[in-house]
């Protein structure tokens, strides 16, 4: 396969090359792209070094058979047609294209056959928050419909992006000198500090990560379930976690839960509360699978469950789930 990463040196763009490098992904050539800021900047790719490459609409993309994209939405918009003119697949980690009817939006988990028909020659890869959930959703799902979710996230640094992170460990150490807090890449100082924003407002009082959550988990999952969601970052620095509650069709036990759980592909369950066992960022980042815990039974609902999921919202989140989707692409035989 010829590959291209768009958006190389961001902090999805580097886990890019670790999982493809991993996983062994079959690359034939590999080239980086990125805008002036990066241009130039060389990377390490299986002990060979490359060179990022300024993105122009131009034909650089004529050889390409797969590119993945994680340069923003706008970066997206502007040069999906010249990523797809010549038959590359263009996974694309932003939300440009997510809810557009003919774009598939993908948890291999969960619908990787949507990837098959894509007319526009783009798959998106859904938001962090919502790919962690559904892979554990799903295995539910095939127990009761699930009806309704309630969600309360606790999202982590990274979701901001490299210079995110950086910023956050900028200010903690900012406060240990006694300097002024350097506040840019969120609404606050996240330092010492909770946020109940992430992303920007909507008309009806949600922000447009929580809306996200609603609209894609009823297009991944092919499903009329109702998600509420209340998303926050925290200072965390890496790896996404969830609380989550949900209402099925028929009351699911603990035990079903479990063994469900335990059963998935991409999800490990870590539920041992008598010996503290339970996910946590800090352990859950660097690792491929969601991890969940605290399985019990919804107290407020005789038909609802609520458990806690930590996963790396850098790897399974973004890069990893597109790498999958590649992955399958490339095993049925669906690649130009
Ligand atoms: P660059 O560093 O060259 O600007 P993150 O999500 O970690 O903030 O990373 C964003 C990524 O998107 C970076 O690799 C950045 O590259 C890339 N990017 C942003 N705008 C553009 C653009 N106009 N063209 C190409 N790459 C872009
Ligand atoms: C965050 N989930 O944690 C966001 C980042 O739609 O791909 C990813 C936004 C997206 O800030």
């Amino acid at each position: 396969m010829n590959v291209a990463i768009v958006g190389a040196s961001g902090a999805v763009g580097q886990e890019f090359l670790r999982v493809l490098a991993e996983r062994d992904f079959p690359i034939d050539n590999l080239v980086l792209f990125g805008s002036k800021r990066s241009a130039g900047t060389k990377y390490t790719f299986k002990g060979k070094e490359y060179e990022v490459k300024l993105l122009q609409h131009n034909d650089d993309f004529k050889d390409i058979d797969i590119a993945f994209t994680s340069a923003g939405a706008g970066t997206s918009k502007e040069y999906a047609a010249d990523i797809t003119k010549y038959g590359a697949v263009m996974i694309d980690n932003s939300s440009a294209f997510r809810m557009d009817d003919d774009v598939p939006l993908v948890v291999p988990e969960c619908n990787a056959e949507d990837a098959l028909n894509r007319p526009r020659g783009i798959i998106a890869n859904p938001n962090c928050t919502t790919i962690m959930m559904v892979v554990v959703l799903q295995p539910l799902e095939k127990l009761s419909h699930i009806r309704r979710i309630h969600i309360a996230s606790y999202q982590s640094a990274s979701g901001a992006g490299a210079a995110a992170m950086a910023e956050l460990q900028q200010q903690y150490k900012e406060i240990m000198d006694g300097q002024p807090v350097t506040v840019s890449k969120f609404p606050h100082q996240l330092a010492y500090n909770v946020i109940p924003q992430i992303d920007v407002f909507q008309p009806n009082g949600y922000t447009k990560e929580e809306m996200k959550m609603f609209n894609e988990t009823r297009k991944i999952m092919h499903s009329d379930v109702k998600c509420s969601a209340m998303c926050v970052r925290v200072s965390s620095l890496r790896a996404h976690s969830e609380s989550v509650w949900i209402e099925t069709e028929r009351p699911i036990s603990v035990e079903e839960a479990r063994q469900a759980i335990a059963a998935a592909p991409g999800v490990t369950l870590e539920d041992d509360p008598e010996h503290l066992v339970y996910p946590m960022p800090l352990d859950t980042a660097g690792k491929d699978d969601v991890y969940v815990g605290r399985i019990r039974k919804d107290l407020a609902d005789e038909n609802g469950l609520t458990f806690w999921l930590s996963g790396d919202q850098i790897r399974k989140g973004a890069a990893l789930n597109a790498v999958q989707i590649a992955e399958y692409l490339v095993n049925v035989g669906n690649v130009k």
